[in-house]
């Protein structure tokens, strides 16, 4: 099965950003297509995600340059090569971008052909896509972590702390484990609505994103709605606080409560929201270079809490090993498009497993209609997938997604 062509095209996200698309054609004629996702609240160490800085066209967004290398140079250098052998694409244009950080050819460019490659690949094989990325990993449906709440970055800053999500630690079965977070969705605007905020609309991943006073607020409102739902304990919550994001010089700046804290005193304020609410899992709690806080973070909690680093280790598995080797953090936030081809992501997720850290398969706010990670997360047997809320559509691509792939594990078995 060899590539006969690749091409790429400039197309919308979730956000009305350009973004890129891929497809790649085999010699059996086989064609198969993917989309690169694309952050809000990015990380410093993240992938370069190209973007053609030419003001006159989507405010400089526009992805022209990074299609036209899918379209020239990655093309010219895959073109011929088989698509079974991924990790051979992938390092072949690693190879050809050459740079550290993908700057060169674009990780929006690079991710969307190592994906749709993946994608015809299987395709032709005739399996589903999470079995053709299994590759001998044990398949599992996740477990959604699902964004109720959000702030930051994602809704206007209204406070500081950027996703609060719903997670089923004892609800039998996907279909089941939806009806409750839909339930506990529904049931968050309903508090929001008699505690008098006005809601227009859904922040960018989904979730309501009301102006609240102060952070704690959303767990109050989120820990009531599950109990209004009778889930009390089989349902908890975990947080993204996004804190490279409100942290500057050393401080951890709460605007929105009139407070800030120095690193101690963050973990100190985690630490007293996990004693006070059903947390049990905190993204990002500290700053993405700020490795003595996590160290602290994860002495004090990574007990009791996952603790998972998103900004923090930008699916990069130079960071990842170092935050091993330091004892920070106990699982790792996994997005493609922060390191780039699909081999160091499957990379980074296999390091974690061994090392005895979690993983948790994670969308962009950005997103499109490609389902990819579905199959991703299945594939990996990770346990956990995080994508936004259940509502809009490029969210609820990948929820129907997994419903899909739920039968088809059935009739694997
Ligand atoms: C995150 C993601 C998804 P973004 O921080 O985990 O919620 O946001 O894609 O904007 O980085
Ligand atoms: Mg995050």
């Amino acid at each position: 099965m060899k590539i006969v062509s690749l091409q790429a095209w400039e197309i919308l996200d979730s956000r009305g950003n350009p973004t890129v698309a891929a497809a790649c054609q085999l010699s059996t004629g086989v064609r198969a297509r993917a989309h690169a996702p694309s952050g809000a609240s990015t990380g410093m160490h993240e992938a370069c995600e190209l973007r053609d800085h030419d003001g006159g066209r989507y405010a400089g967004k526009g992805v022209r340059r990074a299609v036209h290398n899918v379209n020239e140079a990655i093309a010219k250098r895959l073109v011929g090569m088989r698509a079974d052998e991924q990790w051979r694409l992938d390092q072949a244009m690693i190879d050809l971008d050459g740079t550290t950080n993908k700057s060169r050819l674009g990780a929006n460019a690079i991710l969307a052909v190592s994906c749709a490659v993946a994608r015809a690949a299987a395709v032709q094989a005739g399996v589903p896509l999470w079995k053709w990325l299994a590759a001998g990993r044990e398949a599992k449906l996740p477990v959604p972590m699902v964004n109720i709440l959000s702030g930051g970055h994602h809704a206007g800053h209204n406070f500081e702390f950027q996703d609060f999500l719903a997670m089923p630690v004892d609800v039998a079965g996907y279909g089941d484990q939806l009806e409750a977070i839909v339930a506990v969705h529904r049931e968050t605007r309903h508090l929001l609505d008699k505690a008098g905020y006005v809601l227009t609309g859904v922040a960018d991943e989904g979730g309501w994103g009301p102006k609240l006073p102060a952070n704690r607020m959303a767990l109050d409102i989120l820990s009531q709605a599950i109990d209004g739902c009778a889930l009390e304990g089989r349902m908890k919550i975990a947080l993204d606080v996004a804190a490279s994001h409100f942290y500057k010089d050393g401080h951890y700046a709460l605007p929105t409560e009139n407070r800030s804290f120095d690193a101690a005193g963050m973990v100190g304020e985690l630490e007293k929201l996990c004693d006070e609410y059903p947390v049990i899992s905190i993204e990002d709690g500290l700053a993405e270079d700020d490795w003595s806080g996590w160290q602290m973070l994860t002495a004090r909690l990574g007990q009791r809490v996952q603790l998972v680093g998103d900004d923090f280790f930008t699916t990069n598995i130079g960071r990842l090993n170092r935050g091993i080797a330091e004892n920070c953090a106990n699982a790792v936030l996994v997005k493609m498009n922060q390191i780039g081809t699909l081999t160091e992501t499957f990379g980074v997720i296999d390091r974690a497993r061994e090392a005895g850290y979690r993983a948790v398969i994670s969308a962009r706010s950005g997103e499109t209609e490609d389902d990819f990670l579905a199959d991703l997360a299945t594939a990996s047997g990770a346990g956990q997938i995080k994508v936004g809320s259940i509502t809009r559509s490029e969210r609820l691509a990948k929820y129907n997604r997994l419903f899909e792939i739920e039968r088809e594990l059935t009739s694997a078995a």
